[in-house]
């Protein structure tokens, strides 16, 4: 039985990577005045590395004109990715849509009695801005658990966040259903012992994901993602070994 249905944000609930947040993080590169930028190109690359501070230090451990010493490359990654939730903030403010679908599933699990969570490895300001504008000042009444990157420091591909999600909402991973559009996201659910639905996004487009109940390009083609195809997935699943299958 379905009892819950687990949200990833960035990527999944709302492309805020190529316009958010890597514009953000170039806003804080250049306001400390590092003639640092990443293109479209490059920022696909670092998106491996999750969450934004480890991205960043990532980077600052393959850049011979930054600090040579961990501590320092440390601390000015948290003051750079400080700032860079700032822009990203800015960024959320002037408006932000979320993808086709997304809305709609959301208020047929509220209809239907069905748990929500969210499960991201970005920062909780983060999450905040983003759904207090997508769903307003309540939003956090529509989210039995909301789990962010301080809360699950073991960032995806680490199931740390969704066994976390899980444990907070007191269900079983066969009992609930995850959607995701990254490949680390993906196996995160996976290892977590959660079947998981594929939305592909702007930057995972041509990614391979083995191991998803199914992939698309997003909830509303037909037939379009509902609670009964996602039960029927479960299902199918057994909430266990999931295959792809496209539907
Ligand atoms: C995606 C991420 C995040 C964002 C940046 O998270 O990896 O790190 O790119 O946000 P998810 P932060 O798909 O799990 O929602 O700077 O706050 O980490
Ligand atoms: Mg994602």
């Amino acid at each position: 039985m379905l009892r819950a249905l687990i949200w990833d944000v960035d990527g999944t609930v709302a492309e805020t990577e190529r316009d958010g947040h890597r514009v953000a993080f170039n806003r804080a590169f250049a306001e400390a005045g590092l003639p640092w930028a990443w293109d479209l190109q490059e920022y696909a690359e670092w998106l491996e590395v999750t969450g934004g501070r480890e991205r960043i230090l990532a980077y600052l451990r393959r850049r011979s004109d930054a600090p040579a010493g961990e501590a320092e490359r440390d601390a000015l990654a948290r003051r750079l990715h400080r700032r860079k939730n700032a822009f990203y903030a800015e960024w959320v403010a002037q408006g932000i849509a979320a993808r086709p679908g997304v809305l709609r599933l959301m208020d047929e699990c509220r209809a239907e009695g069905v748990a929500q969570a969210i499960a991201t490895t970005t920062s909780r300001a983060n999450v905040e801005a983003l759904f207090a504008s997508l769903l307003g000042a309540g939003w956090q009444t529509r989210f039995a658990a909301v789990v962010c990157a301080e809360d699950a420091p073991a960032k995806k591909p680490d199931p740390q966040a969704y066994r976390l999600a899980l444990q907070r909402m007191g269900v079983l991973p066969h009992e609930v259903f995850a959607l995701e559009d990254s490949p680390n996201g993906l196996r995160a659910a996976r290892a977590a012992g959660i079947a998981c639905g594929v939305i592909r996004s702007a930057y995972f487009a041509a990614a391979r994901f083995e191991g998803a109940a199914w992939l698309r390009d997003d909830l509303v083609a037909p037939p379009p993602v509902t609670l009964a195809l996602i039960r029927s997935a479960l299902s199918s699943t057994g909430g266990r070994a999931a295959e792809t299958a496209a539907i």
